[in-house]
């Protein structure tokens, strides 16, 4: 008997106002000032994907870079010898922490995936304001996917004995593919 004249219209001014209030809620982002950004899709073949936390993407989910892309960023060169290469070299690439702030990263960990499946965790706040860097060139240069390229995470090995450890050679990632930003 009262059910029968709760009709949807009747109801429809009774609801209106908490559906608004729940609506604002659902669509205020969490973090107003970490605004997402679409950044511009890649004009030629991907080289690096970054996907998980983070707030710019270019397709999708992801954030696709070319050589180009990252030959845009910011860029860091040092010159130092490495267990992998003879002499010295000078490498010049991307701060990872820059690509990380470029991408807004929002998470702790960053997991660095090679072409061959290797992988490994990179502790957000070990991360320096200059290193490790994206390695794009040596001596200037390209180098190929046989010369553990075309993207190499490096360290200034040299210039700090805190560069020379298990952990800073393990996540000396060559032929780097992906990094995945973890939100833990
Ligand atoms: N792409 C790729 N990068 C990599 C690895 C790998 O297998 N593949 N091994 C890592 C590890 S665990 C270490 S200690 C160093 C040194 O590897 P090496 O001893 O084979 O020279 O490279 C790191 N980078
Ligand atoms: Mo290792």
């Amino acid at each position: 008997m009262i059910a029968s004249h709760l009709t949807a219209g009747s109801l429809r001014p009774i609801l209106a106002a908490p559906v608004a209030a729940l609506l604002f809620l659902v669509q205020a982002p969490a973090f107003p000032l970490l605004a997402a950004e679409t950044l511009p899709s890649p004009e030629s073949a991907p080289v690096l994907v970054i996907d998980g936390a983070i707030a710019n993407t270019t397709d999708g989910d992801l954030a696709l870079f070319d050589m180009a892309a990252l030959r845009a960023l910011p860029a860091e060169s040092f010159t130092t010898g490495t267990l992998w290469t003879e002499g010295t070299s000078t490498f010049t690439g991307v701060p990872l922490r820059a690509l990380l702030d470029h991408v807004g990263a929002e998470g702790g960990t960053v997991v660095a995936r090679a072409l061959n499946e290797y992988s490994v965790e990179i502790p957000v706040d070990e991360i320096g304001e200059t290193y490790p860097v994206v390695a794009y060139l040596i001596d200037g240069e390209e180098f190929p996917v046989r010369r553990k390229g075309p993207l190499w995470i490096v360290y200034p090995y040299d210039a700090d004995p805190a560069h020379r450890s298990d952990a800073s050679y393990a996540r000396s990632v060559w032929q780097l593919h992906r990094l995945t930003v973890q939100d833990d």
